[in-house]
């Protein structure tokens, strides 16, 4: 790679951390940020942090000692020097280039930072999570926290792997809509030139309305949810990686969305493996998904904690996380199944079980203890759908070109969707959603806090 602006030489090769483990002995030129500084008297260290990694920088005559002992964290240089292996006695197993290191005979500031306003040097970034958020641009330089997102790139990767092995075309839909997705009363209304339209809750009726065109649909959409209350697994904005399949009935949905939900994670762990070590996270339990309904479920809460939740509707987040438990001991398994909710808990479009009605052909995956993928048999029949809508008390004529969708010849047809950072905050262990999302925004915050 060639340096292209700025102050740099156009001919200047600019190596990476990882590429000198196999350039000892060679001069080298790298260029990054400042990550930390150790200086003892005559000889001064620094890591330098690109895009690879972290490599120990040491400046050997006094005058560089003396630069080096100056710069900030977060100072971008450029630096140029030999690399050296270390003696056994200074190696360090806990980073990945920790038995080499870059003798430097020039070091160029390209950009100074101010004084950071806390400090970047330790292993992990300790502090409160309103400080760590309000400032996202510099928290996330930390290697720790942009791990994070390392994660949650290899979660993308995985279901994009998983959306193409099941031919599925890529779409991009909107996030302004004429209604609610989703109903309810979460929904962020939007001033829209003088007219009334909200933000997408869920790219669901965009996705429904392209099946009769590719018959098998992905996206990966930004979701709107303006939730009243705040939680440690709520976002009011958060990304939604969603199928929706044609000619598939309840059986194909949970055997697709199951070896989907698989595939995923396993990609993710393998490309992740690093990371998850450092995180001190065990693998994942693989083992076949177990499968129950919401009042298998309900029985199997109450008998193994004694829990009497059978006449509820839904899980609790307590409920979620004993049948994860339970799961996770009976099993072998950290991914369980629930389907059949209540017709009336779910979605218009939601397809009642033609064998009781009262329940639907719904379901819920639950990772670790929390929900992260939810879906169903749609309803595909225009009159049924039509009913469902006014059912719900909402009006048929603000679905107008959803409904069209399926006046002319709609399969059978049934989706799901996941959220991408439940997913990263239960691989990794982390105990708020808001750690798993780049830029949170809550109740109480939009990257200001409010
Ligand atoms: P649902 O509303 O269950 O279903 O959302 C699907 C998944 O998205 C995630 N999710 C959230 N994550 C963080 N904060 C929130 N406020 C939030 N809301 C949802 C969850 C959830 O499982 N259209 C349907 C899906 C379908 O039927 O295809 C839908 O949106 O992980």
């Amino acid at each position: 790679m060639y340096y292209e602006s700025g102050n740099m030489n156009q001919e200047t090769k600019r190596a990476l951390a990882a590429d000198c483990l196999e350039r000892i002995g060679q001069e080298v030129t790298l260029a990054g940020w400042v990550q930390t500084v150790r200086a003892h008297g005559k000889i001064a260290f620094f890591d330098l942090r690109d895009r690879s990694g972290s490599i120990q920088i040491v400046g050997v005559s006094e005058d560089l000692a003396k630069v080096v002992t100056n710069l900030n964290q977060q100072d971008v240089v450029e630096v140029k020097g030999t690399v050296k292996k270390r003696k056994d006695a200074f190696v360090n197993p806990h980073t990945p280039f920790g038995s080499i290191e870059i003798a430097a005979f020039s070091l160029a500031i390209l950009s100074k930072a101010e004084t950071m306003p806390f400090d970047m040097a330790g292993k992990e970034l300790v502090l409160e999570l309103p400080t760590l958020l309000d400032h996202r641009s510099l928290s996330l330089r930390h290697p720790k926290v942009s791990a994070i997102f390392s994660v949650q790139a290899s979660i993308l990767e995985g279901f994009r792997k998983m959306a193409e092995k099941f031919n599925c075309t890529e779409i991009v839909v909107p996030t302004i809509a004429n209604i609610a997705t989703e109903g309810g009363a979460e929904v962020f209304p939007v001033d829209y030139y003088g007219h009334k339209a909200y933000l997408t809750q869920s790219p669901q009726l965009y996705k429904q309305m392209m099946v009769p065109i590719f018959e098998r649909v992905w996206t990966i959409a930004k979701a709107y949810r303006a939730e009243s209350s705040v939680t440690t697994r709520h976002l009011a904005e958060t990304t939604q990686l969603d199928f929706e399949i044609g000619f598939i009935n309840f059986e194909g949905l949970l055997d697709m969305f199951e070896e989907v939900a698989v595939g995923m994670l396993k990609h993710a762990e393998n490309a992740s493996k690093a990371i998850l070590r450092s995180f001190n996270i065990p693998p994942i339990g693989f083992e076949k998904i177990p499968r129950f309904t919401l009042s298998q479920a309900q029985v199997i809460i109450f008998k193994a904690y004694k829990r009497d939740v059978r006449s509820q509707k839904d899980l609790s987040p307590q409920d979620e996380i004993d049948i994860c438990a339970w799961v996770r001991k009976e099993y072998g398994s950290d991914l369980v199944t629930i389907t059949h909710f209540p017709t009336k808990k779910r979605a218009f479009y939601t397809m009642p079980d033609p064998k009781n009605p009262e329940f639907s052909l719904s379901y819920d995956v639950l990772f670790r203890g929390v929900e992260i993928l939810s879906g169903s048999q749609r309803i595909h029949e225009y009159d049924k759908l039509v009913a469902a809508i006014k059912t719900r008390g909402l009006d048929p004529k603000a679905f107008d070109m959803y409904l069209m969708a399926f006046r002319y010849g709609m399969p059978p047809e049934g989706g799901f969707s996941f959220g991408l950072e439940r997913i990263t905050m239960k691989m990794l262990g982390l105990p708020n959603i808001r750690q798993a999302s780049l830029f949170p925004r809550d109740m109480e915050r939009v990257d200001e806090r409010l």
